[in-house]
């Protein structure tokens, strides 16, 4: 698969509606990602075993996938001046395995496979899946970088400390107990719902707030507390508001409008940035792809900005 040619605009016989849609931007797919040629490995986690609303987002990644497709014909992406491909050498390692019912698999799994990326010197780009499956991937980051500066979009802070195991809503509190997280360079964007402030270590710009400020206002904020830190980029679709993000599994009114998160994730440039995961996508919610297409929009616009930080213009 990795020979079949890639559809673009270029491609006079393929129209842009024939993409198979199998990868992430039809990168093409990779069984060994630590043994390519890829900077930046894509990955899908089919998992959403601790959801506490709304189930579905196992079929985030395929859906994140199918909706690339109708991404793929730029060839440089607007605003950017550059194409992608001439930049940065990215890969789709596909869904990663685990074992329906044990959810433990999918935690040792996935840890170990994102070790395995960042061990070769590689960065990854993870679709979940519930939000669950960053608190794994985070303890690869931080066995590999140390605790990592966390820049969290979301409508909740997922640091409730009396939840399960296995729990879209604590894996912060757990990712901070564990010392994955640097907290004094960390900032969660568009929270709004309740949470606690007694021990809560991060810096938070709640949904009013964002709305009164935008994206240069939250820009600011997030670069003085990030600083040059190794930063990780957490992004739960529901930080979006639902009009932009209905999709998902646990939808709060009242967030960011698609415009500002890509504003926002355009002017990460210059930030030290190691990493990112999109999750929560739950596509039997959504309304023609507006979801998923919001997804996979916001995670390309994550790889322009590593390619601009690689010095690309
Ligand atoms: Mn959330």
């Amino acid at each position: 698969m990795s020979d079949m040619p890639k559809a673009s605009v270029a491609d006079a016989d393929l129209p842009i509606y024939g993409s198979l849609g199998m990868t992430f931007m039809e990168f093409p797919v990779v069984s060994k990602p630590a043994d390519s040629d890829a900077e930046v490995v894509v990955s899908g986690v089919p998992f959403d075993m601790a959801t506490s609303g709304r189930s579905g987002a196992r079929f985030g990644p395929q859906g994140v996938r199918q909706a690339s497709a109708q991404l793929i014909w730029e060839g440089a992406r607007w605003p950017w001046q550059f194409a992608l491909d001439d930049h940065l050498k990215v890969a789709d390692s596909g869904n990663v395995l685990f074992k329906h019912g044990e959810p433990q698999t999918m935690v040792d799994n996935l840890q170990a496979h994102i070790g395995q990326i960042l061990e070769s010197g590689k960065s990854a780009l993870t679709f979940g899946g519930d939000h669950f499956i960053t608190l794994p991937v985070l303890r690869a980051y931080a066995k590999k970088h140390g605790p990592v500066a966390l820049i969290h979009f979301d409508a909740h802070t997922d640091t409730y400390s009396g939840g399960t195991k296995y729990d879209h809503g604590t894996l912060f509190h757990h990712a901070v107990e564990e010392g994955l997280v640097d907290t004094e360079h960390s900032i969660q964007i568009g929270i709004r719902t309740a949470y606690t402030l007694d021990g809560h270590p991060f810096e938070v710009l709640d949904a009013a707030w964002v709305g009164d400020h935008g994206p240069q206002g939250i820009l600011e904020r997030i670069k003085a507390r990030v600083g040059d830190k190794k930063a990780y980029v957490s992004f739960d679709i529901d930080g979006l508001d639902p009009a932009y993000a209905p999709g998902t599994g646990t939808p709060v009114s009242g967030g960011m409008t698609m415009d500002c998160a890509l504003k926002v994730i355009r002017g990460l440039q210059g930030l030290n940035l190691i990493g990112m995961d999109v999750v929560e996508v739950a596509p039997a919610y959504d309304h023609a792809e507006i979801t998923s297409l919001a997804g996979a929009t916001l995670a390309l616009e994550y790889l322009y900005v590593l390619a601009a930080n690689k010095g690309a213009a």
